[in-house]
């Protein structure tokens, strides 16, 4: 068999190949927030690898630690009184859960295709191969041209019919043989079988161990032309002019009965269209992922002629494609997409795509920066929605973190640590004690709910996600420990996942009041304080947090000028540490900007420096991280010099995020992290390219979020005009800013108008009173 490239294909929004992929890390990922699938795109044998995303090992399970509670205080004297090797051998003997990990992640198995293209003994030609995730459309497909038949193979994952949908094409009739499997891929011996449901419905079904859930995963093979006759195992198509294939999977987290489920799911697709099925799932799709365009110049649109995995080469021997950038852009808001809808579970450390028994970290949720870090794009670019599993895990966690809180520490209010699963569980995971001993993984995700509530200025959501941030803040107000100088800290914990040397030479990880923690409850005390306000109530509670807040340790510059990440100004083991906790106020927190607090915007460019000058920024999140850091430092080159050294470094040939291995957080932390370059808003002051690279030297962003629920476009020029348009869905005063902004215009119903011209002749924000309706045009310059 031989395979001629094709190199005449064309399409800025493709990421696509002229092979098929060669292992899993070249595969394209499809999914609809539930089921996820990998597809290889093999010639004759095409393989699906899937996954359901609330497959997982094991039950519920009470893990926390029945000695904490006795032996908390002496921890904390053992911590105060600096006997730091045996306050940490207590504390892992005492404090950690038991048993140490919770439940992981499972992959479903396969779905297997074998194309029957030939006569025994007749040559294979094939050419004209091509493997595209189109991500316009939201499908991936596969053509070739095998001795002069054309096949089309196009695959979607459709949330509203909870299906993923296989179509297979040729152009000449009765010309496609196929044989189609469901197995249990890497876990065939963890199945307990296939069955027949019908004369063209199958499924696989099976149960994981330790208590855990029931699966099933079932297909359905419809032809037009040919036959399907089921054989065994396989549904043979025999001659068909075309093939859909639809798929659907299960599990007892959902439903009762999940053979049964997948069985009337299957049924009720049965008399679809193609068509309509198509239809149904671009209208769910596209209405996500067309809220937004990016188009960064220069482009060089000879480029697209390229594969991605080319592409990626080019920009790894130091080339540079900016289309490349817009393209990984849009991957990441798809990504999100398919993998975190309303009803699923969340993103995990991989989305929903995991290949093994034993995955990496378990492919759950690390709550010490990866899943927040999943989420950093979901309000910003446009796709507010898909935070929505998030919060319902948080407020899942709330019941066994209620729990952990009393029975470990005794403390009222709900708590997690540094992980949890699909169970929401909240005792500590591992006896690592870089990471395990930190109570603060839910106070980090209530903060999310706070800032879905600043993007949409939904107050029934405030009134929702209000009870579970005043209940994180609870179990601190109870935890807190008073330094002899009245300050609160927390104790214990860890500076994720960071180690201290004392001058004797010790080292340590275990402390009280590291920078993060303190970080972390200044915004969470300060959501709930304004949370409370906007509903009127608990004021009582909200001038406890008031007086608790202003008792927090201060976010300090040390002695190398940096921003320190203990409350003493320790050297590090590891200056180039991958975590960059204590600079959780500059990003994705909002105390330090370079507006309101110029020594310690300073101050933490120098912590970036010195982490970069050891070797910082090694794994893809981390890079992710400086990204988001340098946009908020306003520093536009150093943006594009991270993005490109995630890149270089980090990003696999499928431009999926490399740790390594594969974790899909860094996809979008840069996502992020480039539209944070574009448009910020966390200082109530609307900024138009804040830290635009100047590689970008000229190019246009549609649909951005800012804070206060407003729609941004923004195109500039090489000669350094912008033309920024808002939509205003709420009125209000509104601070923005650009380099200079020269004029604004309102265009309502009624036509346009000019509110002002001559505006600004310094990069001053102006202040502009919008009215939800309107729109409004801004120009200005984003540099002199
Ligand atoms: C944290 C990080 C690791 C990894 C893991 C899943 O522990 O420190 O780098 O990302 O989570």
């Amino acid at each position: 068999m031989s395979v001629v490239k094709n190199a005449a294909n064309h399409n800025g929004s493709a990421i696509w190949f002229d092979e098929p992929a060669k292992e899993w890390n070249e595969c394209l990922p499809i999914g609809n927030g539930t089921l996820g699938g990998m597809v290889y795109g093999g010639i004759t044998q095409e393989v699906i690898q899937l996954n359901e995303d609330s497959l997982w090992y094991g039950g519920p399970t009470d893990r926390n630690n029945p000695d904490a509670a006795a032996n908390l205080g002496r921890i904390r004297e053992l911590l105060m009184e600096g006997h730091l090797q045996e306050a940490e051998r207590l504390a892992l003997l005492s404090l950690s859960g038991v048993p140490e990990s919770q439940r992981h992640y499972l992959p479903l198995g396969d779905l297997n295709l074998t194309f029957r293209s030939a006569l025994p003994g007749e040559a294979i030609t094939t050419e004209s191969y091509r493997r595209e995730l189109n991500l316009d459309e939201g499908h991936v497909a596969v053509s070739y041209t095998q001795n002069g038949i054309t096949h089309r193979r196009e695959i979607f994952a459709s949330y509203p019919d909870h299906a993923i949908i296989i179509h297979l094409t040729a152009d000449l009739p009765g010309s496609i043989d196929v044989d189609v499997q469901l197995s249990g891929g890497v876990r065939k011996r963890h199945m307990d079988g296939i069955i027949r449901l019908s004369d063209n419905r199958m499924a696989m079904h099976g149960s994981t161990g330790g208590g855990g859930v029931n699966y099933a995963a079932a297909l359905q093979v419809r032809s037009v032309g040919g036959s399907v006759q089921m054989i065994g195992e396989t549904a043979v198509v025999d001659g068909a002019d075309e093939v859909i294939i639809s798929l659907t999977a299960a599990t007892s987290f959902r439903y009762d009965q999940p053979l049964e489920e997948c069985d009337t799911r299957l049924q009720q697709l049965a008399d679809y269209t193609l068509d309509t099925l198509k239809e149904r799932h671009q209208a769910d799709y596209q209405a996500l992922y067309q809220r937004m365009s990016l188009q960064l110049g220069p482009l060089d649109k000879e480029l697209e002629h390229l594969p991605a995995n080319a592409r990626l080469e080019r920009v790894q021997a130091g080339e540079s494609d900016q289309g490349l950038i817009g393209l990984y852009f849009q991957f990441g808001r798809y990504l999100l997409v398919a993998s975190s809808r309303p009803g699923s579970l969340p993103s995990n450390l991989q989305g929903i795509w995991n290949e093994h028994l034993n995955p990496p970290w378990d492919s759950k949720y690390t709550i010490n920066i990866n899943t927040q870090m999943n989420y950093w794009p979901a309000e910003l670019c446009n796709l507010s929605e898909c935070h929505e599993p998030l919060f319902e895990l948080i407020e899942r966690m709330r019941v066994p973190g209620r729990h952990t809180a009393k029975v470990m520490y005794g403390c009222e209010g709900f708590v997690a640590h540094h992980n949890t699963d699909i169970w929401a569980d909240t005792a500590p995971q591992d006896t690592y004690m870089p990471a395990t001993h930190w109570p603060m993984g839910a106070a980090w995700l209530c903060l999310h709910m706070w800032e879905h509530y600043l993007y949409s200025g939904d107050l029934p959501f405030l009134g929702r996600a209000y009870e579970t941030i005043k209940e994180s803040a609870v179990f601190f107000l109870d935890y807190l420990s008073e330094l002899p100088d009245g300050r609160l800290v927390t104790s214990p914990s860890v500076s994720p996942e960071n180690t201290y040397m004392l001058p004797s030479g010790e080292k340590g990880t275990l402390c009280f009041g590291p920078a993060m923690d303190s970080q972390i409850l200044h915004e969470l005390f300060t959501g709930c304080i304004e949370a409370s306000i906007q509903l009127n109530k608990d004021q009582e509670f909200r001038n406890q947090l008031v007086s608790a807040r202003d008792r927090l340790p201060g976010i300090e510059i040390g002695k190398h000028g940096q921003i320190m990440e203990w409350l003493e100004d320790h050297e590090e083991a590891e200056p180039g540490h991958r975590h960059m906790s204590h600079l959780f106020a500059l990003y994705p927190g909002n105390r330090i900007t370079p507006a309101n607090t110029p020594e310690l915007s300073h101050a933490a460019r120098v912590t970036l420096e010195r982490r970069l000058e050891n070797g910082g920024g090694h794994t893809g999140w981390s890079r992710a991280w400086l990204i988001n850091f340098w946009a908020r430092l306003l520093d536009g080159e150093q943006v594009y010099q991270n993005l490109i050294s995630l890149l270089q470094h980090s990003t696999l040939p499928n431009l999926l995020d490399n740790h390594p291995p594969f974790q899909i957080d860094g996809n979008f932390g840069a996502t992020a992290g480039i539209a944070e370059a574009l448009l910020q808003s966390h200082t109530g002051t609307l900024s138009l390219l804040p830290a635009l690279p100047p590689a970008w030297s000229a190019g246009k962003v549609t649909g951005l979020k800012a804070r206060g629920g407003y729609i941004v476009d923004i195109e500039w020029f090489t000669d350094g005009r912008l033309i920024a348009k808002l939509i205003a869905t709420q009125t209000g005063i509104y601070n923005i800013q650009a380099q200079k902004i020269n004029e604004v215009r309102q265009q309502g119903d009624q036509g346009g108008a000019i509110l002002s011209d001559d505006l600004s002749t310094s990069s001053e924000p102006i202040k502009l009173n919008m009215e939800a309706g309107y729109t409004y045009e801004i120009f200005g310059r984003y540099r002199d």
